[in-house]
């Protein structure tokens, strides 16, 4: 996928050499090894124990075949493993993207990541992440790549800020906790990604002219913020991890040993498989002593479908062979990924790839990357994996359309309400709705960012679709100019649809490198110019806007006619009807804000802006606002947002009451100590024969193809390197002895005592206006006063969506903090700690990050309304 770009570098780049601008003063990537075996958790036993028995039995051929691809173009799927086949392994297909199915056909394209976080509803998190898995298990996907956490969101213009779920890790986690295992329940193996840091599309691969951007975190940061949606990820027991492009204090996260070894499968006991993001692996037994466990797509970096070269295949068996990379490093790899494949019941069944991510068509090139001479053959057989997913599909878009402003109840609209529509994202693509490859244009409806985290639509229902399926009286103006002919009458009501887009780093859309760099946080095709004239003309204005992420609404939003504003966010294919349901008040908009929208983009710390103009030296981005990204910065600089984070408005009105607190688990300044890790295989350390990676005779190969065979003469020089004196030059710190396990570890996700239930709360959400309508309760948790570490005022910690109310009625709401809820990071022990046990934590609830005014303390565990909010 970014192989143009890669090519073009590379030609420019001939001879270049790589400068590396140091890593400012204290950031430093440490040393950590081995990598932990994985199995050591009980939920992952039986699976480890049937892995390693075929793994005793595999050749080293077969052993390298399983951990890397076959290269890029090289099967039917965007990664396609070497298999194993005498063993009963086959090749796995790994698919994008977080949203539904990647470049296929009879596929839901789902609400974008971003979307499901603003619905703050777990159980539609759950369902979206079901009907995900059906969809990947249909079309044969054993490993879906997704969910996305990593962007956070700390860069308001970060390009994949929409893959994930809002900018705040505890609304990641509850995200991607609940799509793993939505997922997985259909015996797909989720992927988190991208670990980590991967706050900025641009310069974040690595090329032969420039290292990749390094993300510079300190140790509590990562803790608090980065890690949190990882580590919940892995408690929900997620299969694989995907690495990201970017280094981390200056070293490259496809082999950076601390972030793998020690936080990933040591802390956070992650025992599924880490895979390179696609072409962002740069060396090959670094990558391995460091952690890493499969290849994607298995080609080098800079030379993909040049030649048949691969850092891993049968550089792996010639790394084993002259015994630089110790046997039980590779067999911990390979078990990894066997046991994920177990634990998912893939041993069972499970179906084959039935389409091709390479071509529409019926027929094509088996691995298009061999072209010209590859065989042909069908690879496509269309299978409709659609089911009734469009029915939560469109749960989701409705239940996330967020509305922010709504003078005089100007919404909902009146079906005999005398519409004037206008902007183009009103209506689809008229080049077609899937015209751009990967979705890389903004033209007609915007229900998705672009790049890998695309899927093609199926169909789009648009806004003028559900318009016209309503019978409303409306005329639509299919421009993004204001139109001369629209004869404004005081009686109408113009609905304006606007946009902000944005994507991946190997698409340019409208001057926009995959962040948004170009447009910045303003609307797309003069987005503000089209308000501001249809709303110097029409005194009833209602914005609705199709966004990415944050956007600027000064230039427009305090005009008296604009008296409606919301946000649709990136709905996939059900733009219509769910925007029709809440229009026109079928139900009333129960979304909210998952991220703030800011008056200024000044009003975000400028460490948090794009890096930009670095050349040939490694672009440094340092996250010196630690903590405070978000509504984190906004609350403790004073600044007043447009709207806060967590704000949306509903047709009808709540009230929180009756809200009680119960102590469950006393609280210890440190946490029990964790439980020991349980046995893990045990592998040989004996260097297998050369013999094990020969060529068989009279292979056919196919050309360019990645194959973990050695020819004779080159293994049997690998082979006697690895029996003589002659040793690889290893890392500072290394060794291969298996360590006992940090202290915040000890199962998925890291000390099992972080997440007992330290208080449980409840509270009565009432509906107390006329209509019907669903409320989200926030939990924020505020640290008692007078501590020695500093933190933000509040943190969500907790939410939970109501049921539809009717008017009058009333539900509990039942929500729950943790140990590590009220802990920090302390970097000095490595350990989560409360920092005052019997201080008085404020526990906020309420339905947005501003209007919080039911306080229950610790301290006395009681809890009382009316308080001033804390922001
Ligand atoms: C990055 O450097 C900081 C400062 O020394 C350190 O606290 C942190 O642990 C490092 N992170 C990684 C992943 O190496
Ligand atoms: C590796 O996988 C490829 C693709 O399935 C297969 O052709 C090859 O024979 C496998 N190699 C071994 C050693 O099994
Ligand atoms: C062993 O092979 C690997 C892979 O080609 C290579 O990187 C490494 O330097 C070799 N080790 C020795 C000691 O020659
Ligand atoms: C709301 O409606 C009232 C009564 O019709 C009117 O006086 C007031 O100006 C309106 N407010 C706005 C902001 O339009
Ligand atoms: C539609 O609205 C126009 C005013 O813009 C009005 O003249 C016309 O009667 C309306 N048509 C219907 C069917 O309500
Ligand atoms: C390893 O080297 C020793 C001599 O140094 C030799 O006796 C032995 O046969 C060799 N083993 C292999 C497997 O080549
Ligand atoms: C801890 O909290 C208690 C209760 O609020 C308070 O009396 C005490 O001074 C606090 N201790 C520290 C070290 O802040
Ligand atoms: C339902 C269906 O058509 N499944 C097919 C998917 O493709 C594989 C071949 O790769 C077939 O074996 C399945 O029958």
């Amino acid at each position: 996928m970014v192989l143009a770009v890669l090519l073009s570098l590379s030609t420019l780049a001939v001879g270049a050499a790589i400068d590396k601008r140091a890593v400012p003063a204290g950031y430093v990537a440490a040393p950590s090894y081995p990598a932990p075996h994985g199995g050591w958790v009980p939920e992952w036993t039986d699976s480890f124990q049937k892995a390693a028995k075929v793994v005793s039995g595999l050749t080293l051929a077969e052993k390298t075949n399983i951990t890397a691809g076959t290269g890029i173009f090289m099967g039917r799927c965007v990664g396609n493993t070497g298999s194993a086949l005498r063993a009963g392994i086959p090749q796995l297909c790994l698919q994008d993207g977080p949203l539904g199915v990647r470049n296929t056909d009879h596929n839901t394209a789902f609400p974008a990541g971003i979307t499901i976080g603003a619905t703050f509803d777990k159980d539609l998190m759950r369902r979206r992440g079901e009907a995900i898995g059906e969809e990947f298990r249909g079309k044969g996907v054993n490993v879906y790549l997704g969910p996305s956490v990593g962007p956070l969101g700390r860069k308001p213009k970060g390009g994949r800020n929409w893959e994930g779920f809002g900018a705040d890790p505890v609304l990641q986690a509850y995200g991607a906790a609940l799509t793993v295992e939505g997922v997985q329940s259909k015996g797909v193996i989720a992927t988190i990604k991208h670990w980590v840091g991967n706050e900025q599309e641009k310069y974040r691969m690595y090329s032969i002219i420039q290292e990749g951007i390094s993300s510079n975190i300190d140790d509590r940061t990562l803790h608090e913020l980065y890690a949190w949606p990882f580590a919940e990820g892995v408690r929900a027991g997620v299969g694989s991890a995907m690495i990201a492009y970017n280094a981390v204090n200056g070293s490259a996260c496809s082999q950076n040993s601390y972030l793998i070894n020690n936080i990933l499968k040591d802390e956070l006991g992650f025992q599924g498989f880490v895979m390179s993001d696609w072409l962002a692996q740069i060396s090959g037994v670094p990558s391995a002593l460091a952690g890493l466990d499969m290849s994607m797509p298995g080609d080098i970096n800079t030379v993909p479908l040049v030649t048949a070269q691969s850092y891993w295949m049968y550089e792996y068996s010639r790394a084993i062979l002259n015994g630089s990379v110790p046997v039980d490093r590779l067999d911990d790899s390979v078990t990894r990924i066997l046991a994920a494949w177990y634990q998912m019941g893939q041993d069972n069944n499970y179906p084959e790839p039935n389409f091709s991510t390479n071509t529409q068509d019926a027929e094509g090139d088996l691995y298009p990357g061999a072209a010209p001479g590859s065989p042909k053959g069908v690879v496509n057989e269309f299978v409709d994996v659609q089911a009734d997913h469009a029915v939560v599909a469109k749960e989701i878009a409705r239940d996330a359309i967020t509305l922010l402003k709504n003078v005089n109840s100007t919404l909902p609209l009146s079906l005999k309400a005398s519409l004037k529509i206008f902007g183009t994202d009103a209506e689809k693509n008229p080049d077609g709705i899937n015209a751009c490859t990967d979705q890389g244009c903004n033209k007609g409806t915007l229900g998705m960012g672009w790049g890998s985290g695309s899927a093609r639509y199926p169909y789009i229902d648009s806004p003028i679709d559900g318009f016209k399926k309503r019978g409303a009286n409306y005329s639509f103006y299919n421009s993004d100019s204001f139109p001369s002919n629209s004869n404004p009458s005081t009686n109408d009501v113009a609905v304006v649809f606007v946009t902000a887009d944005s994507g991946e780093n190997y698409i340019t859309v409208e001057g926009n490198n995959g962040d948004r760099d170009s447009s910045k946080l303003n609307l797309w095709h003069n987005g503000d110019d089209l308000i501001k004239d249809v709303a110097a003309k029409f005194s009833n204005v209602v914005v609705i806007v199709h966004t990415v992420g944050p956007v600027l609404l000064e230039q427009w939003h305090d005009l008296p006619s604009v008296k409606a504003v919301l946000f649709a966010h990136l709905p996939g294919q059900e733009a219509g009807d769910s925007l029709m349901q809440v229009l026109y008040g079928d139900v009333s908009p129960s979304g909210h804000l998952p991220y703030t929208v800011p008056k200024s983009e000044d009003d975000y710390p400028t460490s948090v802006s794009l890096v930009s103009d670095v050349v040939l030296v490694q672009p440094q981005d340092t996250f010196t606002e630690g903590l405070y990204v978000d509504y984190r910065h906004f609350n403790k600089e004073g600044i007043t947002p447009r709207y806060a984070f967590g704000h949306g408005l509903s047709y009808t009105t709540f009230s929180f009451s009756s809200a009680t607190i119960t102590p469950v688990t006393k609280l210890t300044s440190t946490p029990p100590t964790r439980p020991a890790k349980g046995s893990t295989p045990t592998y040989s350390t004996k260097i297998p024969a050369a013999s094990e990676a020969y060529w068989p005779d009279n292979f056919n190969a196919i050309f360019r193809y990645k194959y973990s065979f050695l020819a004779k003469s080159d293994a049997d020089a690998a082979a006697k390197i690895g029996n003589s004196t002659q040793k690889y030059p290893y890392p500072a710190g290394y060794s291969n002895v298996q360590k006992a396990g940090v202290a915040a570890g000890g199962a998925q996700g890291g000390n099992p005592a972080l997440f007992d239930v330290a208080y449980d709360i409840s509270v009565v959400v009432k509906n107390t206006g006329k209509t019907s309508g669903k409320s989200v309760a926030q939990l924020y948790v505020q640290f008692p006063t007078g501590i020695s570490f500093d933190t933000p005022i509040i943190q969500l910690r907790d939410f939970e969506k109501t049921k539809e109310l009717a008017p009058g009625e009333s539900q509990t709401v039942k929500l729950r903090v943790t140990r590590k809820d009220l802990s920090v990071w302390d970097v000095v022990s490595q350990n989560w700690i409360v920092p005052n046990v019997s201080g008085d934590y404020g526990i906020w609830i309420g339905d947005a990050s501003d209007t919080l005014n039911l306080r229950c303390g610790t301290k006395a565990a009681t809890c009382v309304g009316g308080q001033t909010s804390p922001v």
